[in-house]
């Protein structure tokens, strides 16, 4: 089994120099994470005994060099490049990517820009991965998707292939009341996109909780614990906080360079490091630290930051801002605190050589990250993981993911100047007993989950989902190969019945009740195979008989009205009672359903003779699916002691007469003449009574792949109407 990684970027950036293209590793968490993890794999029991990586490989390759340039990356680094221009890639890079969603993600919207040609563009980026990604995929291949510049991606390759799709976002998902400011069509097509996964994951709980928040009130898609039931599949929103490899930063060799402590006398060092960019807190830190000089005299001369800034998106204005903000400040505190022997703050606008950093992480009494906003945060982690001597104090921003699993580390708020400047100094001053004693659990925690055990848990995951999603699914799918059995019974049968739900199966379900009124075409269908003389046809609703006459009166159809209470019969066309009811517990139900009503804005209360509805579908969603719950149980609590049971449909939840119900009905009509060709389609679960009543020889199919204990499954509405089309036609086709 083959693992296909998909990122933006590869994990090798190629540029030309004199003519020849050179290779270099790309900066940034995701890249050295996740390649610490594909160097592991085909030496353990993993199920994955190979890799390939997709992505862009960071310039504008000549048409004629591209297939010698794929050549070389695929030996040298496993990678296989999409080529995109660099004009286009600029566009999406520098725009939607990092002036929408990157500003809005980390919680600056003021730096947001909302422009619809960034958004086309974003749009075109992902057709062209979809398209270069079809070329390469093998039919076993494991698909894992990774961040926000490829959020449309899983929805579009679901379309095309059936192989598991993941996708994990790397940055913050943000709040809803954030999210929500993007247009129209792009918050609802990221949201589309990123379900075509089986598996999201996120950094931290709170980003989960977010994304699901956001799919409720946009899409409209409730969760049952993080799982959501799309037409085709059920994707998982589940929380993987990224590890990094702990091994390689607690035992690597860092020679030449001096990885010890200063000795005493030396200034202490506060180090600092993180790609150039807003989010991470820079400048606040270093307003911190000269809050701290100015605070502490004691310590001037004693202590020293070291601030390690790589070069990043220098396209972007916001990021050229920020530089020239840090050369002033590191300016500002050099020239008010430093003098010929000590320098405060030693600057390096550079990409330091891996053993360097982990050196300078060793050698660092202090490490001080204050992102405003941070997914994660890997520099965190590997400064602990580096200390090998167990010494060394790390202050993180509570913004940023990894405080959640530092606990142990001096968590501030980076809003706070006065907390930043504190923090230094008791990190300065905290016991050696103290730090080796946090240090310890924590690593304790980053090396039980590294980032091999967080790789491999979220493709176990994906695995697992996807075999359970396919297989409920290719159990049960009415396949051509048993849709031409049925048709072939159909054709058969000497006497047959055709028993149909409405809402979900003949027509979609729609947001308002009202608009969900049969098509021209509808009708024609139904009076075509009503009018085969051997066919029968039964439709059935929870709905009012009032409004089945209005919609089908003039058809020879048989109707059944409020779940069974009213039936007509084709022949007569005369509405009648399935049996003697009652309606008293009517007075009951009613007041209770309307103090809910009080408490839920619009909602309402609809009543029929012989059964209540109450409707939320014009309430909003959010307290809507708070409150339904308690109604349910409420209903659930007084049906027990009168004649009446609740049905929970498509938002409504609706009470009527027990001992009436679905199951009930189809013995009703089935009782009435010897079938030998019975079809019952139903979408809602109200109707696995009436697929659980079905004779041996019926054919029970379930519209969408929900759990049913109906025999079949078709996944879409208009799939059941092909179905009945295709019965019409009577060609077999
Ligand atoms: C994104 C999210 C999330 C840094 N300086 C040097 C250097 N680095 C390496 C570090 C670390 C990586 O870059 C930075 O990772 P971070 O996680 O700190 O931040 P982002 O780049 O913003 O990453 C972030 C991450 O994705 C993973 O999901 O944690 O929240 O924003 O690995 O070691 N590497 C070298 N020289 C340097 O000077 N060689």
């Amino acid at each position: 089994m083959r693992l296909l990684i998909v990122s933006n970027r590869l994990p090798v950036a190629l540029s030309k120099e004199n003519g020849k293209y050179t290779m270099a590793k790309s900066a940034g968490g995701l890249v050295s994470g996740l390649s610490d993890y594909l160097n592991s794999l085909g030496n353990d029991t993993s199920e994955i005994k190979d890799y390939i990586w997709m992505g862009w490989p960071g310039t504008n390759i000549e048409k004629n060099e591209e297939e010698e340039v794929r050549r070389q990356v695929q030996q040298s680094h496993k990678a296989s490049p999409v080529f995109l221009s660099k004009k286009l890639m600029d566009n999406v890079y520098l725009g939607f990517c990092n002036r929408t969603i990157w500003p809005l993600f980390h919680y600056f919207p003021n730096y947001a820009r909302f422009d619809l040609e960034y958004w086309h563009d974003y749009k075109r980026m992902n057709e062209i991965f979809r398209d270069e990604l079809l070329k390469e995929i093998q039919k076993d291949d494991i698909i894992w998707i990774h961040d926000y510049h490829l959020m449309l991606l899983p929805a579009m390759l679901r379309e095309k292939v059936s192989n598991p799709i993941g996708f994990f976002l790397h940055i913050p998902f943000p709040s809803y009341e954030l999210y929500r400011m993007l247009h129209k069509e792009s918050r609802l097509q990221i949201l589309n996109g990123l379900l075509g996964a089986d598996l999201i994951g996120f950094h931290t709980h709170d980003y989960t909780v977010h994304f699901l928040k956001s799919v409720l009130r946009i899409v409209g898609k409730e969760n049952h614990m993080g799982k959501i039931s799309m037409p085709d599949h059920t994707v998982e929103v589940n929380t993987f906080p990224m590890g990094i490899d702990f091994n390689k930063f607690h035992t690597m060799d860092v020679s030449p360079h001096p990885s010890v402590k200063p000795d005493r006398g030396k200034p202490k060092i506060v180090l600092s490091v993180d790609r150039l960019d807003y989010s991470k807190g820079i400048v606040n830190r270093l307003k911190g630290f000269e809050l701290f000089l100015e605070k502490n005299p004691e310590w001037h001369g004693k202590v020293c930051m070291h601030m390690i800034v790589v070069p990043s998106r220098t396209g972007v204005g916001s990021y050229r801002k920020i530089k020239s903000q840090l050369d002033e400040l590191v300016g500002q505190i050099n020239g008010n605190f430093g003098n010929m022997s000590w320098m405060p703050v030693i600057y390096q606008y550079t990409s330091l050589p891996h053993k360097e950093l982990i050196a300078q992480y060793r050698m660092s009494h202090v490490a001080l990250l204050t992102p405003l906003r941070d997914g994660m945060n890997l520099v965190a982690k590997e400064y602990v993981a580096s200390l090998t001597d167990q010494k060394g104090v790390l202050i993180i921003s509570e913004f940023a993911g990894a405080a959640k699993e530092m606990s142990e580390s001096l968590v501030i708020n980076p809003n706070n100047i006065d907390e930043i400047a504190d923090a230094i100094a008791e990190a300065l001053r905290l016991p050696m007993k103290d730090q080796v004693r946090g240090n310890r659990i924590m690593q304790k925690r980053l090396k039980r989950y590294d980032v091999t055990k967080w790789a491999t848990d979220f493709v176990d995951m994906l695995l697992k989902n996807s075999r359970i999603s396919r297989d409920s699914v290719s159990r049960k799918l009415l396949s051509p190969k048993i849709q031409d059995e049925l048709f072939d019974s159909y054709q058969k049968a000497v006497s047959r019945i055709i028993i149909v739900n409405y809402d979900g199966t003949l027509v979609p379900y729609t947001r308002y009740p009202a608009s969900a009124e049969p098509s021209g075409e509808l009708l024609s269908l139904l009076r075509d195979l009503e009018t085969q003389e051997k066919t029968d046809i039964v439709i059935i609703s929870g709905r009012g008989k009032e409004e089945l006459e209005e919609w089908f009166g003039d058809l020879p159809l048989n109707l059944t009205a409020e779940h069974g209470s009213w039936i007509r019969e084709a022949a007569n066309r005369v509405w009648r009672l399935l049996k003697p009811l009652s309606s008293e517990w009517k007075e009951e139900v009613v007041p209770i359903l309307e103090t809910y009503t009080d408490r839920l804005p619009g909602s309402y209360v609809q009543e029929r003779e012989y059964s209540v509805a109450w409707h939320y579908h014009k309430s909003d969603i959010e307290q809507a699916s708070q409150l339904v719950k308690e109604v349910n149980d409420h209903l659930l609590s007084i049906t027990t002691n009168i004649s009446a049971h609740v049905i929970h449909g498509s938002k409504v939840i609706e009470v009527s007469n027990s001992g009436i119900n679905k199951g009930e009905l189809a013995m009703h009509w089935l009782s009435r003449k010897q079938y030998d060709f019975i079809l019952a389609i139903g979408a809602g679960w109200s109707d696995e009574l009436l697929f659980q009543t079905m004779p041996e020889h019926a054919w029970p199919v379930k519209v969408g792949l929900s759990q049913t204990s109906a025999r079949y499954v078709v996944k879409k509405q208009s799939d059941a109407i092909a179905l009945l089309d295709r019965l019409r036609a009577g060609t077999g086709k």
